[in-house]
């Protein structure tokens, strides 16, 4: 065996000589592994026992992709292009073998190879798109003269890996292997060369790119992909990248696929997105507590509460296979809760996205019930009631006397004091916060509240499992509205001031969607409810909100709201609620004025931007990242610009406190700085360090 460097070695198993590459914990395609390839494809081109060779990695996968601590960098040694010809051009048969994932660049580097090999878990994919970036070391140009334009839009559009089995049909793998990769891949490459097999080189094939329509392709993929991908600076670049496959000659293909790498990768759309990366991976971590620190087995979960809320969190739990006991008081509710859970699963396994099977599956494992006291053996509880503390109280109090030793008591409330309602209990130490967000079985943040008395090893198994079953955990301290909802609180202020005072609705809502947010607060008021937490009795038609409720336009699922609906829930703008405003403001004694759209922004994003830095000077969030990481994943804020406090980082910290100055001093102490807004522009800092 030869050492090549750190990241490599080469060894001789007959006349093949196999290429074991080592870069923990994800091989990526870092300087270190990108001489250690260069040098050992050329050590085996030289030695002349050797007649063909196998490329594997070492640990969980093969290579997934260029080294993204690198970019920005200047690129030293070989750059992975150039290892990409020495790799083709090499005169012996190169072959890639699978494992893992085989991701962006390491996928990439794999089609430059002449054949692959892949065991039947392995996953491939070209995830770039989700950096910002498209692939930039041949993708663009390789994989569509392997399976079409149509295909490998899809994959490069959706960044989603798909299974070996998928690519070996696709013609992406050429081989599966049954058993040992390596044995495997030593056999497929004597058999190559036994059978005198062609070094194939895709740069050289543009045989199957020569009778697609490529309008016709480019156009399917704005159908499938355009929407998501609004206002990405990256799609019509990829378009144009993949499109160039069959347009132009490779090595003018590939020279466009440079350029537009570069230029998406020095923008600032990738810069937040890779960004998001590292702050969604960050998140996981706990200062505090050791990455060993013992959880406890969670194997069956129970709720209290089969509303929207208590059957999408339930959802959760039996996809992952996770038996639930969901408990509630009257039978009707307890039906039409359950029945609503079947509908959802069923309308998913009619789109696709589970199998029909998966229906039964999931709903077999949902035990309904009307008695708490069948919640006694369970690992986790989840009360998911009426928001409302006396409620919570005496569901914990309750709880207490059921629940067996050491389970975990958990409450889904959105903004109430878990310390309050832990204090009911005798073991405050087994009581947290699993703030789940709404529709539950789809939104990816759960916020994890640590109270003041949670027990360590109780974080650590709700972070543990808020993985488990695909969310995006984020750990936060007790607060009202904990993350999310309290920097929402301040959004919604304002939001309700503009309106009074000169802008209507539908422009706030236009000004935030024009931002990259998928809906503003009016819709997203029409959408939820705008009766969630109002009362006919005690209503004093205070508020515009009150006004709507009281003339019975209760937000979408009545008809109307703060906007008209059409019978397919279609929004346009009332003028009936115009009016209203109208009369509203001139009650109000406040004289009606034109809002620009970047006063607009400003007063709805600087308030939040505020509470953020509050929030993280209180230790609330463990740090600014976790923040946009709540934001990102919670209430749609567009990935391409990082996350609030990455935002304000961007635009510059300075500029946020000189402007929130200036709307303190014209309109009071909602505009108040944030001390720690004022120390880091002081201290000439950021929030986030990373811009
Ligand atoms: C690209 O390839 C560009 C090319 O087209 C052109 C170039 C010219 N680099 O996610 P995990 C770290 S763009 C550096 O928790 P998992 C990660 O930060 C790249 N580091 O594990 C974490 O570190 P830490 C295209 C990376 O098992 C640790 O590895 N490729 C990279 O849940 C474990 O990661 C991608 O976008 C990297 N590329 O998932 C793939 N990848 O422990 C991105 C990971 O310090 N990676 N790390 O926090 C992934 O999707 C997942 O990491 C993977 C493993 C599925 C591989």
């Amino acid at each position: 065996m030869i050492l090549i460097n750190d990241a490599a070695t080469l060894d001789n198993d007959g006349a093949t000589a196999v290429l074991t590459l080592h870069n923990p914990p994800v091989n990526a395609l870092s300087r270190v592994l990108r001489e250690g390839i260069a040098a050992g494809i050329e050590a085996a081109a030289a030695d002349g026992a050797v007649e063909a060779i196998v490329m594997i990695c070492e640990g969980r996968t093969f290579i997934a992709g260029a080294d993204i601590k690198e970019f920005g960098k200047p690129i030293e040694g070989p750059s992975l292009r150039e290892l990409e010809d020495i790799v083709e051009s090499c005169p012996k048969p190169v072959i890639a073998a699978l494992h893992g994932t085989a991701l962006g660049g390491g996928l990439e580097l794999a089609l430059a190879c002449h054949y692959r090999i892949a065991v039947p878990s392995a996953r491939l994919g070209l995830p770039e798109i989700k950096l910002g970036l498209i692939p930039g070391a041949g993708g663009t140009q390789r994989l569509p003269r392997m399976i079409g334009l149509k295909r490998a839009l899809d994959m490069i559009f959706t960044g989603a890996p798909v299974g070996a089995a998928t690519a070996h049909t696709l013609g992406i793998i050429d081989e599966l292997a049954a058993g040992d990769l390596r044995a495997e891949a030593v056999r497929f490459a004597s058999d190559i060369v036994r059978e005198g097999r062609p070094q194939r080189k895709i740069s050289e094939e543009d045989g199957r790119l020569a009778g697609e329509d490529v309008e016709a392709a480019i156009e399917e993929a704005r159908a499938t992909h355009g929407r998501k991908m609004k206002g990405f600076d990256s799609f019509e670049k990829a378009l144009e990248a993949i499109a160039n496959a069959a347009r132009l000659p490779f090595a003018e293909g590939m020279a466009r696929e440079g350029e537009i790498f570069a230029e998406l990768l020095a923008g600032a759309q990738s810069k937040a997105q890779r960004y998001v990366f590292g702050a969604t991976r960050a998140a996981a971590k706990v200062p505090d507590m050791a990455a060993d620190t013992p959880t406890r087995s969670v194997t069956t979960v129970g709720i209290i509460g089969a509303g929207t809320m208590g059957g999408g969190i339930a959802m959760n739990f039996l996809s992952a296979g996770i038996p639930v006991t969901i408990v509630e008081a009257k039978p009707e509710a307890l039906e039409r809760g359950t029945g609503i859970m079947r509908t959802n699963y069923e309308a998913s396994a009619k789109r696709g996205r589970i199998r029909p099977e998966d229906v039964d599956r999931a709903m077999g494992l949902l035990s309904p019930s009307l008695d708490m006291a069948d919640l006694a053996d369970r690992d986790l509880i989840i009360e998911a009631a009426f928001e409302e503390m006396a409620v919570k109280k005496d569901i914990f109090a309750r709880l207490d006397g059921i629940a067996k030793a050491g389970a975990i008591l958990a409450s889904n409330t959105s903004y109430l004091d878990i310390d309050d309602i832990a204090a009911t209990t005798k073991r405050p130490e087994d009581v947290l916060g699993l703030h789940f967000f709404s529709p539950a079985n789809v939104m990816k943040l759960l916020e994890v509240v640590r109270g003041e008395k949670t027990a360590t090893d109780v974080v650590a198994t709700a972070m543990k499992l808020g993985r488990d079953i695909g969310k995006t955990a984020v750990l936060v301290g007790v607060c009202h509205g904990f993350v999310g909802n309290r920097m929402l609180s301040a959004r919604q202020r304002e939001a309700n001031k503009l309106i009074l005072e000169g802008a209507m609705p539908w422009e706030v809502d236009r000004v935030l969607t024009d931002f990259g947010l998928p809906m503003g607060p009016f819709q997203m008021a029409d959408l939820a409810g705008l009766d969630l937490g109002w009362n006919r009795e005690t209503s004093k038609g205070e508020t515009i909100r009150e006004q709507l409720c009281e003339a019975d336009r209760r937000g979408q699922k009545s008809g109307a709201g703060f906007y008209d609906y059409d019978d397919k829930r279609k929004a346009s703008p009332s003028k009936l609620v115009e009016k209203m405003i109208r009369a509203r403001s001139k009650a109000d004694g406040i004289k009606r004025r034109q809002i620009s759209d970047e006063e607009i922004l400003e007063r709805l994003i600087y308030p939040m931007i505020n509470e953020g830095a509050k929030i993280l000077d209180e230790g609330v969030a463990l740090r600014a990242s976790d923040i946009d990481v709540v934001w990102i994943n919670g209430y749609g804020w567009p990935v391409y610009r990082g996350g609030p406090m990455f935002f304000a980082d961007t635009i510059g910290p300075a500029v946020v406190l000189t402007t929130m100055r200036e709307l303190e001093e014209r309109m009071g102490a909602d505009f108040k700085p944030a001390p720690l807004l004022v120390r880091i522009v002081e201290e000439g800092r950021n929030f986030t360090g990373a811009v």
